[in-house]
């Protein structure tokens, strides 16, 4: 893989961490990333991130993180999806959000209880805002938090397309705040850790995906769950804008895994194009698989390129960091779509089938689209942001 585009971007300490991502990459998660697509979600690779440091990434020090900038992360991160998107997929999870929320709104008490545990990687972080009748309209969640008289909560509901909703030990949950008969639309919602091994916890069945397979994905039954008041993060009407404030980042995450997708693709395509021989020579010799293999690369570039200049906007708080992070993370989930989509040309017949690994990138990449946002989500942010940048509103 050539990972020359960050090596100068990156301070030293940076560069170790993701010179350590690749090694990790290389050796113990692509050797067996076809397997675990058949096997349970394999936690022990996860809490073995963990040990490295992986789960704290962007977690300060002074909480047992490794205090990482933006760019660091991300490009650990599209290493560790070049190596396998699904183990990817929980670092960058528990990583852009539930460490992410806790780290801005949670109290001195709730980052020493939940947000340490986490940055050392002894404790694994979800993230449940999606509901049956709420994805793309998140803010008509029906989960209901019900305030009690000693100010805890009881929640009530179902939640679905959670990413390690079984497994991880902490959810932060999004959940109406409001009254039944007096509901406040996106000022409504609050935010709630919740450990997964509470009574009134349920988690459903495993999602059977396309791709990512060795994720694990649930719904999860709230069923009288009840949580003392600690278990709120910050003001119980500001739930919304703290998961849409963590998804700007998290939405970098997934640009990175689907940039780590679309690399893999390509780095198997140029190789595979360079050894299999027709017409008497390697296909890499005709013209028209060296344009394609172009094409492939130039996208994978420049949507990395975006998604760094994001990850600068988003870290330094710029009034355009909303609408960069919707431009990178459409940008690179649409190029790896293109580039594992051709990939799978270049292997012709053999691209088609689970024996090669294309095959398996080609339905990895395509949830890129969908979660944290799906496309059409992201225009629609783009457009309002380019009026709302300027102090227009339509
Ligand atoms: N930082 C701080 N606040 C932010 C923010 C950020 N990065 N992004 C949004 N907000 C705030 C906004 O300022 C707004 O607050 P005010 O009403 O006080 O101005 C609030 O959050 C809502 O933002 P906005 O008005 O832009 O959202 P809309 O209700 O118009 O649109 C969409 C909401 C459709 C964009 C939103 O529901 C969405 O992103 N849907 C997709 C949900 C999703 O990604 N789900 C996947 C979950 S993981 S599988």
């Amino acid at each position: 893989m050539s990972r020359s585009y960050t090596a100068a971007a990156l301070h030293a300490e940076g560069r170790q961490i993701c010179d350590l991502a690749e090694k990790v990459a290389r050796e113990e998660l692509r050797p067996r990333a076809a397997e675990r697509e058949t096997e349970d979600f394999d936690r022990a690779i996860v809490d073995q991130l963990g040990e490295l440091g992986f789960l704290g990434m962007l977690v300060p020090a002074e909480y047992d993180g490794l205090g990482t900038d933006m760019l660091t992360y991300l490009c650990a991160l599209e290493e560790l999806a070049w190596g396998d998107p699904a183990v990817a997929l929980s670092v960058s999870v528990h990583n852009s959000l539930p460490t992410r929320i806790l780290l801005r709104h949670g109290t001195e008490e709730q980052k020493e209880r939940w947000l340490r545990p986490m940055a050392r990687g002894e404790l694994l972080g979800a993230f449940s805002l999606s509901e049956a009748n709420a994805g793309s309209d998140a803010v008509s969640l029906t989960a209901q938090a019900t305030r009690t008289d000693d100010g805890g909560w009881v929640l009530d509901g179902e939640k679905m397309w959670v990413t390690n909703g079984e497994t991880a030990d902490l959810i932060t949950l999004f959940a109406r705040t409001d009254e039944p008969g007096d509901r406040r639309g996106k000022d409504g919602i609050g935010a709630f850790v919740v450990p997964t091994d509470r009574p009134g916890y349920v988690p459903g069945k495993e999602e059977e995906k396309m791709g990512l397979r060795a994720s694990e994905t649930v719904s999860v039954q709230l069923d009288g769950l009840e949580l003392g008041p600690e278990h709120l993060i910050g003001e119980p009407s500001m739930g919304f804008k703290y998961a849409l404030q963590g998804l700007t980042g998290g939405r970098l995450g997934i640009a990175s895994q689907a940039l780590g997708i679309a690399q893999a693709a390509l780095d198997h395509a140029v190789e595979y194009a360079a050894e299999r021989e027709q017409f008497g020579t390697p296909v890499g010799q005709f013209q028209g698989m060296r344009f394609k293999l172009a094409d492939m690369s130039t996208r994978l570039d420049a949507a990395r390129s975006l998604t760094h200049r994001a990850a600068r906007l988003v870290e330094d708080g710029e009034p355009e960091a909303r609408r960069f992070s919707s431009m990178a993370k459409m940008e690179a989930s649409e190029a790896a779509m293109q580039v594992t989509r051709e990939a799978v040309q270049v292997f012709g017949g053999y691209g088609y089938v689970r024996e090669y690994p294309v095959e398996r990138l080609f339905r990895d990449a395509k949830v890129t689209e969908i979660y944290e946002g799906t496309s059409e989500i992201h225009r629609s942010i783009i457009g309002k942001q380019l009026f709302r940048e300027r102090g227009l509103e339509t």
